[in-house]
């Protein structure tokens, strides 16, 4: 009898222990919550380690520096997620000048969530890396190209996963992803030159030639170097100057959110950067979400144009930070 009820305890113990397990793995399985004031509503979160993930995936094809092999595989993998994921993808093919006359077979990606809407949300990144380590302590890194996991991969890594969520959640105003090439080609810091606007080549030319007549958006969000450890979010001049109420909204919910340790609520200088030519060419309000130092000579992280820009500085917390920043924003605005 004693033996009988201790094997049935067993199987009792058992079953429990399976039905506990079975929740669990549910549980990490999904990354869908349901919302308790929305009964049966589906909410969708931001997740950051599916943010890393993209990342990860990026730089694993190597240095995504324009005419490489790295290069062209990466933008297959970024237009597959993007058909994956978008209503209508939208690739522009371009042959785009470099400082040094290259021709760079350029890809801008711009993927389309309810193209049938007037009000319009632009997010926007850069996809790809640049063929210099200008700023490593050690000159002979300075002709090998950056991972660029944070200079690239960390703000594509971003909107992909915020992609994936729209598809999970109808979102009710037109959102357009744009992942800009050629942003990152400038002229090197060991060349002396008097060129201007050598950078963000491919925002340029997309400014001058939009994947559609006369596109238009209420703002516009780039998102560059938003993944490193440790990152400090300052408001950048050219932001402020021609959008400061969204400077606002996304530091505000920033704080709202507790995330003031990324998001500091003080000014920085400009930069020039893909936002400066989508205002310019657009005339599109924008702002620009980049991490700075100010303690380093270039004011930028330690690891910027540096061989360190790669996978270790990469931070799921303050991935977690952005997202569900830009997350709660374009899902409340008005
Ligand atoms: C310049 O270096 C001129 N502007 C910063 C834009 C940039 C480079 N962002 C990432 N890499
Ligand atoms: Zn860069």
């Amino acid at each position: 009898m004693k033996i009988l009820s201790n094997s049935f305890n067993q199987v009792i113990f058992i079953c429990c222990l399976l039905f506990l397990i079975s929740c669990n793995l549910k549980k990490k399985d999904q990354n869908l919550v349901l919302d308790a004031n929305n009964q049966g509503q589906i909410e969708s979160v931001f997740n950051a380690d599916s943010a890393y993930a993209f990342i990860g995936q990026q730089v694993a094809f190597g240095p995504r520096v324009p005419n490489s092999e790295a290069h062209k595989k990466c933008g297959i993998f970024l237009i597959d997620k993007m058909q994956q994921f978008c209503d209508t993808v939208f690739i522009q093919n371009v042959l785009l000048k470099a400082y040094n006359n290259e021709k760079l077979q350029a890809k801008n990606i711009i993927g389309v969530f309810n193209p049938e809407i007037r009000k319009r949300i632009l997010l926007f990144a850069h996809w790809d890396s640049r063929p210099y380590s200008d700023q490593d302590i050690d000159e002979r890194n300075y002709n090998k190209p950056i991972d660029g996991a944070d200079d690239g991969a960390s703000g594509v890594g971003v909107l992909l996963e915020v992609a994936r969520q729209i598809k999970l959640k109808d979102i009710n105003i037109g959102i357009d992803i744009i992942f800009f090439d050629a942003e990152d080609y400038g002229v090197p810091n060991f060349i002396e030159s008097k060129l201007a606007d050598t950078y963000c080549l491919g925002s340029q030319y997309w400014s001058q030639n939009p994947h559609v007549a006369n596109y238009k958006a209420e703002f516009g969000i780039l998102l560059d170097m938003v993944g490193s450890e440790n990152a400090k979010f300052y408001k950048e001049l050219y932001s402020v100057q021609n959008a400061s109420n969204i400077v606002d909204l996304v530091w505000n919910t920033a704080q709202n959110k507790g995330f003031d340790k990324y998001f500091i609520n003080e000014n920085i200088g400009a930069i020039t950067d893909d936002h400066l030519y989508v205002m310019k060419g657009r005339n599109i309000p924008c702002i620009d979400i980049i991490s700075c130092d100010p303690t380093t000579h270039h004011g930028f992280g330690f690891y910027w144009h540096t061989q360190q820009d790669n996978m270790n500085n990469i931070s799921n917390e303050t991935l977690n930070a952005v997202g569900q920043v830009i997350m709660e924003i374009i899902y409340t605005i008005e």
